[in-house]
């Protein structure tokens, strides 16, 4: 009987093997001929470099940043650079704020000192919100800087300017534009189809022209291509990205550009990421490694809950600290993503006050800690309730962002391994202020300890001069690879 009943288990499971094989060969790929080009990451040099950021500034500027999200004294709640689309707000009164754009205070290359300082390492920039102005001489319309009092090329100075201090250029470019006649959101008559072949053509141009006036751009950054004539569009866009790319080698290119055949966007009908890096993050961090699939990301934040433009009003909504944008740049590292913050100017050119204390502030804590962000990815610890932690060879950097009540952090390390090579923590020392301070192993204040269930933990007792520390602290890890017999040396948890 026993034997029946084992035999007949054999059997389902042996069906059941069969079915599931079937199935995964069933599951047919949709041939797409305009989704995802690439499986998985780029592996050029230029997308690595990409990948080394951490910490980017996003500028929003354009002639939005004149009202400064008021108008006729009352205050338009939405976002600034959106004014023109509120009904307080009349389209030809918008239309004509160029003529007085005039940033007297401009200093491109003071923006890109502080951009510096903040510790940034690229730069995305608005050449053009959905408005349709253009913040370069475009030759392909009127509405342009070069029309206003201020005359010059704001793009240019920023290009330059940037560039000299190390900090790479991505170009923010709104596929909608509102002041282009041929431009469509739907496209339902022969005339919208014929306009919008002009608009099309006119969209090529200005890219075009963006990347040959502006040769040290590394990327464009794609917005306002929701559109469903846009999206329809699948495989012009794709043949304009391709020869995007073939003008300028290594182009990066955000999911935000094109949608594939099926209109899916972002990720295409099989669930591949379209181009090179995940631009659904904005303004929302994933939860885990798990929600990113895999890819390359970005996520692009405000300071206040939803301005991206100048608003002159910032009390309506949390205004974030330093301390908040910290912790965000510090879990969007451990989960292998570039964290942007977003600088809105006013109409003369300056940066408000709280922006400069936010990059005044970030910029002292990376020249600090930056090693926990820049160059590194997720490391091989689990995600741990005192903060984020990241990793570089065989460096560990732990943020600490919820400093433990009572003063012990307590790291818990992955499953022994039994093959391969075996590492131990060769030396652990705190990131401070003044200089970085040695945890000692054995014993106090750093020791090891395994709880009933094999769990191994590193057991960090924060000194006095850390318990202090009102912010985020770093404690860098380093592995020692050992060899197999000399474990019993360690009285170390492996990892
Ligand atoms: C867009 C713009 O409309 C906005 O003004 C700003 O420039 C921002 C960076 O991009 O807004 C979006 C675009 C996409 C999403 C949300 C806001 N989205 O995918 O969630």
């Amino acid at each position: 009987m026993k034997r029946k009943i084992s035999l007949l288990l054999l059997l389902f499971a042996f069906i059941f093997t069969i079915q599931n094989f079937a199935q995964s060969v069933n599951k047919e790929r949709i041939p797409l001929e305009h989704g995802a080009h690439r499986l998985g990451k780029r592996t050029d040099a230029a997308m690595q470099h990409w990948r080394k950021y951490g910490l980017g500034q996003f500028i929003h500027w354009g002639v939005y940043a004149i009202p400064g999200g008021q108008w006729d004294g009352k205050n338009y709640m939405g976002a600034a650079e959106w004014i023109r689309s509120w009904s307080g707000m009349p389209k030809q009164d918008y239309d004509n704020l160029y003529k007085q754009f005039n940033p007297v205070d401009f200093d491109a290359v003071k923006w890109a000192k502080q951009a510096k300082q903040m510790g940034a390492k690229y730069l995305i920039f608005t050449t053009k919100h959905h408005d349709g102005f253009c913040m370069w001489p475009s030759n392909y319309t009127d509405y342009t800087v070069a029309n206003t009092p201020y005359k010059k090329d704001i793009v240019k100075a920023l290009v330059d300017a940037y560039t000299a201090e190390g900090i790479d250029v991505y170009l923010y470019f709104s596929i909608i534009d509102w002041n282009q006649p041929g431009y469509r959101s739907v496209v339902k008559t022969e005339t919208d189809k014929a306009e919008y072949e002009q608009f099309k053509q006119f969209t090529r141009n200005q890219l075009i022209e963006l990347l040959t006036n502006y040769p040290q751009v590394k990327g464009l950054w794609f917005d306002g291509s929701w559109d469903k004539a846009w999206i329809e569009q699948a495989a012009w866009v794709d043949a304009l990205g391709e020869e995007l790319r073939s003008i300028r080698p290594g182009l990066i290119i955000g999911s935000r550009f094109r949608a594939d055949d099926t209109g899916k966007r972002h990720v295409d009908a099989n669930g591949d990421l379209i181009d090179d890096y995940d631009q659904r993050f904005e303004r929302n961090l994933p939860a885990n490694l798990k929600e990113v699939g895999g890819n390359d990301w970005e996520c692009v934040m405000t300071i206040p809950e939803n301005q991206w433009g100048y608003h002159r009003d910032w009390s309506w909504s949390y205004v974030k600290t330093s301390d908040d944008l910290i912790e965000m740049m510090a879990k969007t590292r451990s989960l292998d993503g570039n964290f942007v913050i977003n600088f809105g100017p006013d109409g003369k050119g300056n940066i408000r006050k709280e922006e400069s204390d936010i990059a005044k502030s970030i910029g002292k804590w990376l020249s600090i800690n930056g090693n926990a962000v820049y160059d590194v990815q997720h490391s091989l610890l689990e995600k741990q309730d005192w903060g984020y932690s990241t990793q570089k060879d065989h460096k560990i950097y732990l943020t600490v962002f919820n400093k433990p009540a009572n003063n012990l952090v307590r790291v818990k390390l992955p499953k022994s391994k039994t093959e391969g090579m075996i590492y131990v923590i060769g030396k652990a020392q705190f990131l401070l202020n003044q200089q970085p301070a040695r945890i000692k192993g054995n014993g106090k204040p750093a020791t090891y300890f395994r709880d009933k269930f094999g769990n191994s933990y590193y057991d960090i007792i924060l000194p006095k001069a850390v318990q202090k520390c009102t912010q985020a602290f770093v404690i860098e890890l380093e592995l020692k690879e050992i060899d197999k017999k000399d474990l019993d040396n360690y009285q170390q948890a492996i990892i």
